[in-house]
Formats: C-alpha cells, structure tokens, sequence
C-alpha cells in the first residue's frame, strides 16, 4: 500500500475551466487527530459524507502512506478501491458513507512548505491552499467541498503549542511527555484553509470587541525575541476589524483570532480560518530591525488577510479559476484601507507602481494570461499580479462607476445571497449590479481577457465653437491562446484645467451625462467614441486617467509642456505623479529632452517639500531599469538602458546642486507629527544622499556614514548602507562589517544585508557566489533566496547577464525541493526573447537546455510558456 509520489508530466495535465463538474458527495464533518512524532506524523481522518451527484467516491491525496481505510465501519478490501499517486477512488459507494483512513506523512523532510511541514527545530504549521491538504489526508481536496472541522493535535510537551482552526474545546495530557489539544471550528470551510500549529512559541495577547459585542482573543505566536515586534500587527488587526465593521458592515464571527509567524513561508501570509500563518516579514515590524516601507507591508497584509475572513472564507471560490474573485477583491479592500492609513495619493502612488511594474510587463509576455484564467496546468503558477493586482483594478474600475454608496449596496447584496457559499466571478458581478442598480455584467469581459488594453486619445479644441472634443479608441494585442477579445469597458476620470491660471473647469456640457459622464468619470465602452465639453472659453489641459481610474496603456498626445503643467497643478498627489512618469517615460523611452521635467522639478519640490514629504519623495520616482525594458518588445538592449537613465539620474543631480545637500540638512524625520511623514522624510534625506554622491560630492559618503553610525532606524541605516556600498565608499566594508555583527541574529535585518550586495549596480557573478556560499545563506528559508535573487534582480544588466546562470540553477535546484518558489524564480526569465542579440540566443539556449532536466509541474509550464513565444 506505500505510495510515493512521483508524478511524471508526459500526459497533458492541463485542467480547463469549462470541464468543472460539481463534486459527488459532501462532506458533513470532519474529524481529524494529528499526531507528530520527530520522524513521522500519523493522521487519522473521519469523514461523514453524502452523495450530492452520480459518480465515484473520490478522495485526493499525494505523498501519504496509506496505513488503513473503512468504510461504514468496515475496513476496505484493496480491491474495493483503487489507489495511485494523486487518488483514491471508490467506486458504487453508498449514499450516506463515514471514510476513516489513516496515513503516515513526512512534515520533517517536507521542503516543499506546502501542506503540514516542520518550519524550523521547534515548529511545525500547515500551508493548504490551494492544494496542499491532500498532503495531510486522503480529503476532496476543492475549494466547493466545505464542512466542519473538528481537529485533535497530539505531540512532545518541548512544543507547549498546538493550535488548529476555531474553538479550544478540550486539552490534556496524552502519556509518554505528551499532550494534546481539540478544537473545533463552528463554521463550514473548504480544506484550504484548514490549519494547525504545533510549536514552542511566545505570544502577544490582545483583545477586540465587536459591533455585535463579540469579545474576540487576539493572539500573535511568535519567537521570544520577537514579540516586541509584533505590537504594529496588532494594532493593524485591531483596525482592520474596526475597519471592515465600518466600510463593509462586516464583524469578526469568532471568539478568539490567532496570527502564527514563521520564517519559513513560500509567500506573505495565509487566511485560514482564525488562524492565519504568516511569513515574518509580513508580521514583525520594528523601526529597529525592519525598515518604513515594512512596516507599511506588515499593516496591508494584516488587513488582507484579515479581510479574507469574509471575501474568500465565509464567501469562498466554486473552483480555482475564479481565483481573483477572493484575491482581487480583497487586495481592493486591503489597499483602500492602506489609503486611510497614510496618504490616500501616496498609497495610489505605490500600487500603480506595483502594477506598472509587475502586472504590465507579465501582460505583455508569454505568461499572460486573464484575471480568471480558463486552463492551467499548475494552480500555484496563477497566483501572480495579474490575478491579484488587476484583479483589484477590475473591483476598483466597479468602484470608481458605482461611487461609495452604491458600492456599499452592491457588496451588502454579496454577503446577502453567498455567505456560506462557494461561489464564482459571475455570482459577484451579478450581486453588485442587483445591489447597485447599475448593470456592471460588461466587466466580466475584463475577468476574462489576457492583456492591457491600449487607450488611445486625441483632444481638439475650437475656439470659435468654444468647445473641447475627446476622442477615444481601444485596442488589445492579439494573444495566442485567447481569441475574440471584445472592447472592455475603461471608466476615464477626466479633469479640465485653464491653461495659464492652473484652475480646474466645470466639466460642462449635457452630452456629457447622455455619453455617460458623471462626476468627471467617461465609461468608454466601445471600440471608439467621441465626447464633447462645451462652454469652454479658452483652450485647456486635460488630464486624463486620474487615480489610474482604468489598467490601460495612455496614449494621449500630450506636450511636454502640458505634462509639466499638471505635474505642478493636477490638484491630486497622485495625478502629478502620473504626470511625471509620462513625462520620464518620454525621456527614457523616446528619447525627449530633460529640461522641462528639470524646470517642472524645481518649481514644484521647494513647497511640497514642506508641505507633503511623502509625496515630494514619490515624485523623484524615475521608472525602474527593469520596467523601462519591459516596455521594449524586441531589440532590448540593458546596458543602454541603464546608460539613459543613470544620465537622467546625473542631470537632475546636477541641475539641483546645492538643493540637495542643504535639504539633507534641513531635515529631520523628528518634526514630523505622522509617521506617514515622517517616513517621508527619511525617504527625502535618503535620495538626497544619492543625489549628492550622484554630484561627486564626497561630504554624501562621510553623512551617509554618521547617518549610519547615529540611527537607530532601520530606514535610514539602510538607505545610509545603500550610499555606501553603491558607490565603493572606503566607509563600506566597515559598515557591512558592523550591520553583520549587529544584525546577525535578526532574519529581517539579515535579508536587507544580502539583498544590498546583490543589488549593487556592479555586482559580480563572484558577488553572487560569495553571498551564496555565505554560512547565513540558507536555500530552505525562501525569504533568503529572495533576497539575493531580488536584490540582482534590481540590475537587469546583471539579471540578463551572469544572472541568467544563477536563475537557471536555482530553478534546477528548486524543481524538487520547492518547485512553487522554483516556478516564480524563473519566471524572472520571461522576457528573454525581447533581448537584442546575441543575448537572446543565449538565454533561449540556456532556457532550452533545462527543459529536459525540469519534473515539476510548476517549473516546467512555467518554462513551457516562456520557451512559446
Ligand atoms: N491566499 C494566500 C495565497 C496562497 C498562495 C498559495 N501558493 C495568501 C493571500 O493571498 O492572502
Ligand atoms: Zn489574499
């Protein structure tokens, strides 16, 4: 009866959305006892199950040892059932049937981090979703198969902790120095986001109580050391649920809500029911050990997976496909909380910025693919930006249409007709429109379409009418494996401004609510139209796309003039933003002359310097290398890239000359009320200091070297560390000398160490080897990984390079031990075939060469997709 897994990728194992049948039989409970032993685990399922349709009984499960199985009380003939690496079936069983199995499983050998395995000597916990508790138990492992869970955890009393899901109902001692605990979980949940922990951990308690009076225990499981540095997570909890209560009308349902941290963890965080998990870097905040925009990070994640509590756990997803309707919708709900949090145009800012340069470039390649996907191989392949970060962007387009209320409505009527359902992508648009009043079903169209929508623009003004016409036209590139694409619908925030005074118009004209207009919000919905203003006096600029109100490629006719102009006058911090990436790209991409955007720097810094330093800091964005060549579709050539804009980053360093050294000096993050500013202008006097070193001037080395030696905040230690090792500073060495001696027992703080070597612009493939041969590099724990891979990743002159070696290898190396970080690391790659030659050629070879060698199902779609371009 052993199995071992091994599954072998000959047979297409591509799953097709169209395909989705409901499951044969439900499960009414569950009840499971998980024994942990220091070599083994035993678990021992009960399932009470009941026919729903025709068909086999069937049970998932992979790398478990069968040790016995009834049915009905009987034990099971082998030849009652059959058995192979990914199930068990069983064939005419009864309509009313109770499964008891029980298997051995391996926690302490698992590298995968997917089901339960053991994170470090004295911690066990799970990671389930999407498919890892077939790895705990034979189960119908599907999002759509939701029951009650009762779960009793046993194990060594050297770890004092063992949680699961819901409820302690029971606890006590199991003989031999062993212990065990019962809970019970009231409400119905798919496997995914089953849980248990099992550890010896410390804990920060806290309380909540809800709008209901629900007095809630809040718990954060952490390492001793650390638990001063969950104080941040809590208090974002705290506000998530007060939060949730009061945008969504949507109180917490259990008594108690635990967060575990572990540092072994594939991704950010998972929502399990009252028992989240968490990478540590998205729960231990600390201004000590982990920088400002961390600490932002740890906040949004708390909120995120706390907001899953109610979309994607009590509402939760018919099948896999509809991914993004749990994820899209939740990173909505967690990103304008993070608005109310600091600066609602910062926090825009920064989320543009992560879709421009994740989501965009992912859209563009061989990875495409639509926010809900219609086949995949590899489930865990589709957690990326375009299922979560367009995701969002379809809710937010919903949103910026609908208005608050209406919104409010549409989501009431969610939570209505789905609580305790498992539902799709359809069942959402449809509750929205009923709830709102307002026929939202054309973005559905959005939900299944791979690409970014191209938006073109054209302004006439005539005097003598006094009119302004709009004229709109969409376009999206062909893709391979999704034909038909339809015109989407792009809601257009648009503003009129008077040219010379800089005042915004009434946006005036009756065509303009017959088109559609509302609130200065156009839906172009078609493949062309044209909108009229009238009334208008003199010619004006417009600014269009305001708070990235669409995912769309802009293509307006713009004047550099007009770009400066909205750069000082769009009235919203996140309009100048935009105004000033245009701007850039133009200068980077197509070969526009700096000046104006210098002159536009200068007249609008001095003043949103004081007034605004977290805004002033994202106005010195320049488009990062990596995003500028995925702009560029064939002939991508690095180094003149990085050429371009090290030139830009030179010029604007000069223009401003003394500006930056006396901004470096004037301020202090002290004076500042808010944290929010006061991170500002820390990030300010950072980039100051890389101004300066930019302008050759060697007072940047000897401040960023007492900026090192005098903080105690991380933010500004490490921004200090990056001018030193950046520039071959003689104050580096020392510097990574005294961070390592400080830091060398703090992960977090350990992860930015290596990340600033590998991230230095001249970086080596000896760099790469002396931080990979390092005794703290660690090829189990994923965030350490990250850190030198992210950190090369930053140049991709280096990426494209001698990095192409170190991605391949660790993709080798990952395909068996961790074949979901394996998969992601790759992708890095995707890109490839825009390189000029011989780069190309090369890296296609390279790519080529490992296909042969690679056995996951991750690794190889992923190198599949990439090599069919
Ligand atoms: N739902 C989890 C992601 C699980 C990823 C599995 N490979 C985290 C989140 O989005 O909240
Ligand atoms: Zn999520």
């Amino acid at each position: 009866m052993n199995i071992v897994a091994n599954p072998v990728v000959e047979v297409d194992q591509t799953v097709y959305l169209k395909d989705y049948q409901k499951p044969s039989f439900l499960v009414d409970s569950v009840d499971l006892d998980i024994q942990v032993f220091d070599d083994k685990t035993y678990v021992t399922a009960k399932l009470v199950m009941q026919r729903q349709t025709a068909g086999d009984l069937v049970l998932l499960g992979r790398d478990l040892e069968l040790k016995s199985i009834a049915l009905n009380g009987q034990a099971l003939a082998e030849d009652a059932y059959t058995l192979d690496t990914e199930q068990l079936v069983i064939a005419n069983a009864p309509d009313q049937v109770v499964i008891e199995t029980q298997v051995l499983i391996h926690p302490e050998t698992n590298t995968q981090l997917e089901g339960l395995y053991q994170a470090s000597g004295d911690l066990f916990v799970t990671q389930n979703e999407p498919e890892g508790f077939r790895k705990i138990t034979f189960y119908p492992d599907r999002p759509d198969v939701l029951s009650v869970f009762t779960t009793r955890v046993e194990a060594d009393k050297k770890f004092p902790v063992l949680l699961a899901n819901g409820n302690l109902i029971e606890a006590g001692e199991a003989g031999n120095d062993r212990h065990y605990s019962i809970w019970q979980d009231p409400t119905k949940k798919p496997a995914y986001l089953f849980a248990c922990v099992i550890g010896d951990l410390a804990v920060l308690k806290d309380r909540y109580v809800t709008s209901e009076g629900r007095d809630v225990a809040l718990e954060i499981y952490a390492e001793p050391k650390d638990i001063p540095k969950c104080h941040i997570a809590m208090e974002a909890l705290k506000h998530s649920m007060r939060w949730d209560e009061e945008h969504y009308g949507r109180p917490y349902d259990l008594d108690n809500y635990m967060i575990v941290a572990t540092s072994a963890f594939n991704m950010g965080a998972m929502e399990n029911k009252g028992l989240n998990i968490f990478n540590t870097s998205c729960v231990l905040a600390d201004e000590e050990f982990t920088t400002d925009a961390a600490i932002m990070r740890v906040q949004s994640v708390i909120a995120h997976e706390y907001f899953h509590n109610w979309t994607g756990n009590r509402i939760t997803c018919r099948d896999w496909f509809q991914l993004c309707l749990k994820e899209g919708l939740t990173v909505f709900r967690d990103q304008s909380f993070s608005e109310d949090l600091q600066s609602a145009a910062v926090q825009r800012i920064d989320d543009v910025a992560v879709l421009k340069a994740h989501q965009f470039p992912e859209d563009s390649g061989p990875l495409s693919h639509p926010p809900r996907p219609d086949h995949f191989v590899e489930i865990n392949n589709f957690y990326t930006a375009t299922v979560y970060e367009k995701g969002a962007e379809i809710n937010r387009m919903m949103f910026t249409l609908l208005g608050k209320e209406k919104f409010r409505k549409g989501t009431d009527e969610y939570f209505e007709r789905h609580d305790g359902q498992a539902v799709t992508v359809e069942d959402w648009v449809a509750a929205l429109t009923a709830g709102s009043g307002v026929d939202l079903s054309a973005f559905l169209i959005w939900y299944n379409q791979p690409g970014t929508p191209k938006l073109e623009a054209q302004g006439t003004y005539d005097a003598t009418a006094q009119t302004y016409q709009l004229s709109f036209k969409q376009s999206l590139k062909a893709h391979a494996k999704y034909a038909n694409l339809k015109a989407v619908p792009i809601p257009v925030a648009l503003a009129l401004f008077n040219a010379e005074t800089g005042e915004q118009l009434t946006l005036n004209s009756t065509a303009l609510f017959e088109n559609g207009v509302k609130d200065g919000v156009y839906l172009f919905d078609t493949d062309t139209a044209t909108i009229e203003f009238t009334g208008v006096t003199t010619k004006p600029v417009v600014s269009l796309l305001r708070n990235f109100s669409a995912p769309v490629n802009l293509e307006f006719n713009y004047s550099d003039k007009e770009l400066a102009f909205l750069m000082q006058f769009e009235p919203n911090g996140f309009n100048q933003w935009q105004a000033t990436q245009t701007l850039l790209d133009r200068i980077l991409l197509n070969d526009h002359v700096a000046d104006i955007y210098i002159q536009a720097m200068k007249n609008t810094l001095p003043d949103l310097i004081q007034k605004d330093p977290l805004l002033a800091s994202r106005l010195f964005d320049v488009p990062a290398e990596g995003y500028l060549g995925s702009r560029i579709d064939a002939g991508y050539n690095p180094v003149q890239i990085q050429e371009k804009r090290n030139a830009l980053l030179k010029t604007l360093a000069r223009e401003l000359g003394s500006f930056c050294k006396d901004t470096y000096l004037e301020l202090d993050p002290d004076n500042q009320k808010e944290f929010s500013q006061a991170m500002g202008v820390r990030a300010l006097k950072n980039i100051m200091l890389m101004m300066m070193a930019r302008q050759g001037d060697v007072d940047a080395f000897e401040l960023a070297h007492q900026q090192y030696q005098t903080t105690r905040n991380m933010s500004e230690r490490l921004g200090a560390l990056k001018v030193l090792v950046w520039n071959d500073a003689p104050q580096a060495k020392e510097a990574l000398a005294d961070f390592y001696t400080h830091f060398k027992d703090e992960a977090l703080s350990m992860d930015q160490w290596f990340m600033v070597q590998a991230a230095h612009p001249e970086a080596t493939a000896a760099t790469i080897a002396y931080l990979t041969s390092h005794p703290d590099y660690d090829l189990t724990v994923p965030n350490r990984i990250r850190s030198v891979s992210g950190g090369l990743n930053a140049n991709p002159v280096n990426t494209w390079s001698f990095g192409v070696q170190h991605f391949i290898e660790l993709a080798k190396y990952l395909d068996e031990k961790n074949p979901i970080v394996g998969s992601r690391l790759l992708q890095v790659l995707s890109r490839w075939y825009t390189l000029a030659e011989p780069q190309r050629s090369q890296v296609q070879a390279e790519l080529e060469a490992l296909k042969p060698l690679v056995k996951s199902k991750n690794v190889s779609e992923s190198l599949n997709s990439m090599l069919a371009v």
